[in-house]
This record gives structure tokens, sequence and C-alpha cells, in this order.
């Protein structure tokens, strides 16, 4: 079997499909750098006291993201000062620590219960690097860390994700993570939950802009997570390939006969230039059009979209952040308001069987038009009885069967008859939002120029937005 041949046998699991579904959700930034304006603890717990969010409420962060669109809620419950937003057995330094409701709060608690209320799925960062800590640095840092993430996982219900993150700017200690420990815990409490950064189902994008690829591949070689897996390192040695490299996936790439395995992207971005809430920042939050062109590159590019909101020392989001979200729910809806009619024929150049051209216009990941195995140029037709506009396409690769499809053009027939490409793009997998300037038609055809293998889509859907 050659390289390609190989690549386009690599499929995710369910674990990882699912993951690739809740396509936009959030994370929240909140900790004790919300109020001491450093990272850097001093050593003490003493700094526990100026934890106070008096006005804390978790729905109203949770309505923030619904109103945004937003299917999850991704919580920092330790970040790098090793605060802990939970009452943990294993340390002083958390909100028992602190004279808020006399020590007696569990923001964790509330955060899980205000998600599972609302609908949204709920999960867990605990940051790897601990600048608190004492045993950090030492083998009973891995058990200390155990210990936290046994708690997390067994107390707040269920977790979409656990996310372990890879910065690390301590230079002079060094601690050898028990990842894999770490991976068997969270396997055995939550099974369902992926484990996303620095670890085996999901990949960082590359940069904290809120970019990805033109070329997002879910396939790519295994080294890319064991670089991830040593934070820091390879960021001094950059000729180790890892998540920042600009091509992770083509067939150039995975030529060397690296091992491959099914690792999709993720797009983490702050609303604000800081993870952490600043005052300054109430007038720096992305726009509008920022944070949409964000969701169509990364959600629409075959990446999920994970945006941070910082709640302020109160304890609350801040009104333009609330009011950015819900302006980004309502753009999206309005982006995806208005649907074409569909066709009255849909034909393709082959079919496998029981995978008829039909099947695209449901988003079921059931069923799925399958080109026939030797068809070098898949195309599907689409046929209205009267010329329809559209400035906007939809297309998802079935990736239950891998991600396949190299290259693809959108054309459309003219008045003369002939066919004409308005949209070309590489990489389609999990999704590929397509937006193109208004063409007027009664047909349109979907054709694939490059593939790994044969083509699968489970959606192909065609749209009048006029924005
Ligand atoms: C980085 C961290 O250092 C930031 O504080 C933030 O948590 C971001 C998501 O990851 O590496």
């Amino acid at each position: 079997m050659n390289y390609i041949e190989k690549a386009a046998k690599i499929k995710p699991t369910a674990r990882q499909i699912k993951w690739n579904q809740l396509e936009f959700y959030g994370f929240v930034h909140f900790g004790l750098y919300t109020y001491t304006d450093t990272e850097t603890p001093d050593g003490s717990d003493a700094k526990a006291k100026f934890f106070n969010p008096i006005h804390f409420d978790a729905e109203q962060w949770v309505k923030a993201f619904k109103s945004a669109g937003m299917s999850a809620l991704l919580l920092t419950c330790k970040h790098h000062e090793g605060f802990c937003l939970w009452p943990t057995a294993y340390t002083n330094f958390s909100v028992k620590n602190c004279p808020w409701k006399n020590g007696q709060s569990d923001i964790v608690k509330e955060v899980a219960h205000a998600c599972k209320k609302h609908g949204l799925q709920f999960g867990v960062y605990l940051s790897p690097w601990d600048m608190h800590e004492t045993t950090y640095g030492t083998e009973a840092y891995n058990i200390f860390f155990k210990n936290q993430l046994r708690e997390l996982l067994t107390n707040y219900g269920d977790i979409f994700c656990v996310w372990f993150d890879g910065a690390c700017r301590e230079t002079k200690i060094k601690q050898d993570y028990d990842w894999d420990g770490y991976y068997a815990l969270i396997r055995e409490l939550q099974p369902n939950a992926s484990i996303c950064i620095c670890g085996p189902d999901v990949r960082w994008c590359g940069n904290e802009a809120g970019v990805c690829r033109d070329e997002e591949w879910s396939v790519v070689p295994k080294e890319i997570m064991t670089t991830e897996r040593n934070p820091g390192y390879w960021r001094q040695i950059d000729t180790i390939p890892n998540a920042t490299w600009p091509d992770l996936g083509s067939r150039e790439f995975i030529s060397k006969g690296q091992e491959l395995m099914w690792y999709p992207a993720e797009v983490d971005v702050s609303i604000r230039p800081s993870w952490g809430y600043v005052k300054e920042d109430d007038t720096k939050l992305h726009s509008l059009n920022t944070l949409m062109t964000m969701y169509l590159r990364s959600v629409g590019g075959n990446a999920n979209l994970l945006l941070n909101v910082p709640p302020n020392p109160d304890g609350l989001f801040a009104e333009a952040d609330i009011e950015r979200l819900s302006e980004m729910g309502s753009a999206l809806q309005k982006l995806f308001s208005n649907p074409a009619p569909l066709p009255e024929n849909c034909v393709s150049s082959s079919f496998a069987a029981e995978h008829e051209p039909e099947f695209v216009y449901s988003s079921n990941r059931d069923t799925y038009w399958q080109s026939g195995t030797d068809d070098v140029s898949p195309a599907l037709t689409l046929s209205w009885d009267k010329p329809i506009e559209l400035d906007m396409a939809v297309i998802q690769e079935t990736i239950e069967e891998g991600q396949h499809i190299e290259s693809f053009d959108l054309d459309y027939l003219d008045e003369e008859n002939h066919w004409k490409t308005f949209f070309s793009a590489t990489t389609i997998g999990y999704k590929r939002i397509c937006q193109f300037s208004k063409i007027k038609t009664k047909q349109v055809r979907f054709k694939v120029n490059a593939s790994r293998s044969f083509a699968a889509i489970t959606y192909l859907k065609f749209y009048q937005t006029n924005s």
C-alpha cells in the first residue's frame, strides 16, 4: 500500500466525529489572574483572598454563549497560576481559601450546572504547568495532577473535553508529565470526552490568532502529537514537525513514510487582546466582521472554533462582550436562513451501491453519496427547473470514510450552455463553507479534481445569503 492509500484509510473515532459536530464553542478564562493582573503567584496561598466575584452568575455566561450559537463551554478550572476554581482536596490554593462566600463556593459546579440547565456541553481546562504547586518538577506532581483530574472528572457530570494547555514558560524546573497516565484516567472516567491539545484526539491549529490553514487536513503525521506533548521544547527547535508548520497533510508532506493519525484542528482565539479580563480591553473587542471571518474560515475550513470570553472581577461578562456574542449569533442565523430550494434533479458521474446522489440533500450522517472507485473525476450535477440565484454553499465530506478530497471546483452552466468555474478549493473534510459572487443558473456541478480515494459527501447545500 502506498502512502496515499494509507492516508485515505485513516478514519476518526466516534468520539472525534462527535467533537467535530460541536463546531463552535466558548472558552472562559477566569481565575486569580482576573484580579491580580499577573499570572505569577508569590508562592503562598495568601493571594487567594483577592478572588472575589461578588456578582458571579454562571447563567449569564451560558446564556451569552447560547446567543452566539455555541454548543459548549470550556472553563479554565486551573490556569498556570495554580488557583483552583473548585474546592479541591489537594491544595489550599483554591476557592475554599477566599473570603467570598466564606470559602464555600464551587465555580466549576455552578458552571457545569448552568450548562446542563441550558443545554450546553461542559469541558474542563486543567493547566499542566502549575506555577504554585510545590511538587511541580517531581514525580509527586503527576500524582497531584491525576488527583485533581479525578475530582473534575467524577464530580461534575458529563465532560465533553479535557483541554491540556501546551504553554510552559518555566525554564528552571522541568516536569516530566505522565501524559499516558492522564489519558488513561480520562478514558476510564469520561470515555466520551475528547482530549484536546497535547492529547490524542484534537490538535492545536498552531496559532492564537483565529486562523487555520486554507488546506486543513485531519490526517497528519503522528509526530505532531509527540511534539505537542513536549511543551516549550519544540518551540525552540523548530526543525521538528509541529502544529505551527504551514503544511501538515499535503501529499508531499506525508510522503516520507511517517506514521499517520486522525488529528483534526481546533482554532482557539480570544474575543479580546488578552485571555484573561483586562479592563482597558473593554473597547478592544474583535469586530463582528473579524469574528465572522474566523468562523467561516475555521468551522467552514475543517476546524472547530473555540472563542474565549473572559469574565470581569465581578464574575460577569462585560456588556460589550455580551453584545458582540449576540450580534454574532444573529449574523450566523441570518447567513444560513435562506437555503436554495432543493434541486429537481441530482445526478452523479458514478455512485457506489446504496450511496445515491440525492443523499447529499440530508445532513443525516448515515446516508451519503459515494462515487464509484474507478471514477477519476467524480462529479455531482444539480438542476433546478427555473434559474436561481446562489452565493454560498456548504459541503461536508463523509469523514466516517476518511478525508479524501484534495481539490474541487464548483461550476455553473451559463446562458450559452458553457460550464464556468465559480469557486475552487482544496480540502473539504468535516465542512467547507464556500462563499462566492452571486450567480444565476439552472445547473451547478460539484467536481472533484483530485482525491486520495473515492469521494464521499454527506451534505451539499446551496444558499442565497445576499450578504
Ligand atoms: C496559552 C496560555 O498561556 C494562555 O494563557 C491561554 O490559556 C491559551 C489558551 O493558551 O498557551
